[in-house]
């Protein structure tokens, strides 16, 4: 039995709603396994197979035991499956990476779990110009098929990461300013709608599925393949980009944010070059809080004068940028990301000044001391990163010139680049969790009310960053809410993605 937040917190509700539900229990477990297409791919509670499969998750706290997950091995599957779901009314989450951080993000605990592991596959198709890749795909594994080839797409920058939620959420790139959201690159989806259909989406068919799509997550269908347009890397041997990570010490925390807002405001005079900084604090590293920055030049120029600003601090601790393939720098960055541990993820959003930032530091640095004091009680452990990035311009620009999206930031296009705030609290203890949590989130209201304070302020949320307590679809602005109803009222007419999908967010509906 895994200890998650709901037993902690609730357990007499859960178990109300357990009793209640009973009888879908075996129901709907038992309508997949009768389905001959699926044989041997219904995995039970209390099989090995099953147990894998919880370990599989990056986050414990998202890693919740369904009554049975179902793994799709082809697009037919999934048809089957969804049919069959929608047929007996049964909740279900959807899942592929597994790197979604909160409780009911990508599993669930009274219901099935769709999981897409098993359709991983990336295909390059030089005749159709396309990039195929499954959903159940990690981008480590996408890169490695496209390094050779030369070529690349605009994914996830963590090799370890999921390509599914990505992709279905948005998706941070290297390429964010020259090519977008990393979903504005995709040519075409192929999905599946909870009547079991199997459509295509781009600009010719549906195009206004496709658009919706684009930052709708699991609320439309079920993405069993996309085509993404590929980006040829011309750098000096197949596949290259410059790229790497700056280590400083805790004394450059104001120096780093001001080197960020200078960067942001000049982005578009180099849409190649990309960074994200990110304060990381383990207790028992020495010194505390290290500045860690994630610097990248997809042409392969090194130190490229974009960078100066961070360069100009002073020399970092260690550097280790170097001319080198997407392979190997996204394999890198997966480093520093270990499995297992109990995540929270939280997310804000204000214009680019460095004031916001330099308050959040100060209040993460208390944060910091506070849960020192709480772990050492309990001899349990925990790390926090705070990351700020780039939301500028130059990226809506080329979300509105591919033909849209709903990610929700045209209207921010008058009023300057942005910045784009995570707070990440990782811990190996349940109880350390439960106290954490309200004093982060508390953390970033009161940030969010500072900027908001200083005119800076943006309701907008990443929703592939955002806990589930922030109601990330809520926050995309009437324009892109209204295009998503109406994808949904056309694509999903039983509301079977909203009833019935209990993981995952939601399209908030019309009072
Ligand atoms: C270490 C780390 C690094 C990260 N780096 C980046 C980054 O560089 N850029 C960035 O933008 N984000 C990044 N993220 C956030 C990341 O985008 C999300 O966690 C994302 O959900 C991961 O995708 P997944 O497939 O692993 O998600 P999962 O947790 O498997 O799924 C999350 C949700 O996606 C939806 N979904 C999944 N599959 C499908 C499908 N086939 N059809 C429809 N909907 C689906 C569902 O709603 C599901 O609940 C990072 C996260 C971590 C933990
Ligand atoms: C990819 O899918 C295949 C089945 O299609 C499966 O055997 C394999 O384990 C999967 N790979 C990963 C890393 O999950
Ligand atoms: C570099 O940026 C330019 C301008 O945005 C863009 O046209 C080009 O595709 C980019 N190159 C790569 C390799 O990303
Ligand atoms: C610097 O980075 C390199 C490459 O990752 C690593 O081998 C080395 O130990 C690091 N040095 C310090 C001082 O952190
Ligand atoms: C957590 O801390 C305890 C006590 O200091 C230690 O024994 C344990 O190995 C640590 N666990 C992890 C995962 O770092
Ligand atoms: C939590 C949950 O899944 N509740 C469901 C239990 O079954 C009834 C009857 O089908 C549903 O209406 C509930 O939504």
């Amino acid at each position: 039995m895994l200890f998650n937040i709901f037993t902690v917190l609730g357990g007499s509700v859960a178990f109300a709603i357990a009793t209640a539900n009973q009888t879908r229990l075996p129901l709907c477990c038992d309508a997949l396994e009768s389905i001959a297409e699926l044989r041997g791919k219904v995995y039970l509670s209390g099989s090995d197979a099953y147990a894998d499969r919880i370990d599989t998750y990056f986050s414990k706290s998202a890693a919740l035991e369904p009554w049975c997950m179902v793994l799709p091995s082809t697009t037919e599957d999934v048809s089957l499956i969804i049919k069959a779901l929608v047929a007996n009314e049964c909740p279900f989450g959807v899942r592929s990476g597994g790197h979604s951080s909160h409780p009911l993000s990508n599993s669930v605990e009274k219901g099935i779990t769709v999981d897409f592991g098993h359709m991983n596959a990336t295909t390059w198709n030089s005749e159709k110009g396309l990039v195929s890749i499954q959903p159940g795909s990690r981008w480590q594994d996408v890169y490695d098929v496209l390094t050779p080839h030369g070529i690349t797409v605009a994914g996830g920058r963590v090799g370890s990461v999921g390509v599914g939620g990505l992709l279905s959420g948005g998706g941070i790139s290297f390429f964010a300013a020259s090519h977008g959201w990393a979903c504005d690159n995709i040519a075409n989806y192929e999905v599946v709608l909870a009547d079991g259909s199997i459509v295509y989406a781009n600009a010719q068919d549906n195009p206004d599925l496709w658009q919706a799509l684009k930052g709708a997550s699991a609320n439309l269908g079920l993405v069993t393949r996309f085509d993404m347009l590929p980006i040829e890397l011309l750098g000096p041997s197949e596949g290259t980009i410059w790229g790497g990570n700056l280590i400083f010490g805790p004394a450059s925390g104001n120096d780093l944010i001001g080197a960020l807002v200078q960067f942001t405001d000049n982005v578009h005079k180099d849409e190649n070059s990309s960074v994200s900084v990110s304060f990381s604090y383990q207790p028992k590293l020495a010194g505390g809080m290290v500045g860690l920055v994630s610097i990248e030049n997809t042409l392969a120029l090194s130190k490229p004068p974009a960078f100066d600003g961070f360069y100009g601090i002073g020399a970092p601790l260690n550097d280790t940028t170097r001319v080198d393939t997407m392979s190997a720098l996204s394999r890198e960055l997966s480093e520093g990301q270990p499995t297992g541990f109990r995540n929270m993820f939280i997310t804000a959003s204000f214009k680019n000044d460095p004031r916001p930032m330099k308050y959040a530091l100060d209040k993460i640095n208390k944060f910091n001391a506070e849960l020192e004091e709480i772990t050492q009680t309990l001899n349990a452990n925990f790390t926090t990163v705070y990351t700020v990035q780039p939301v500028t311009k130059s990226i809506v620009e080329k979300s509105i010139a591919k033909g849209g999206n709903v990610m929700g930031l045209d209207r921010y296009l008058g009023d300057g680049n942005g910045i784009l705030f995570l707070l990440i609290v990782s811990t190996d203890d349940a109880e350390v969790e439960r106290l954490a949590m309200p004093k982060a989130q508390a953390l970033v209201r009161d940030v969010e009310a500072y900027a908001e304070k200083l005119g800076l302020g943006r309701e907008w949320k990443y929703l592939n960053y955002a806990h589930g307590s922030q109601d990330a679809i809520a926050t995309v602005g009437e324009e892109a809410l209204g295009k998503l109803q109406a994808a949904s009222a056309k694509y999903d007419p039983s509301r079977a993605f909203q009833r019935l999908r209990t993981s995952g967010f939601k399209i908030p509906q019309d009072e």
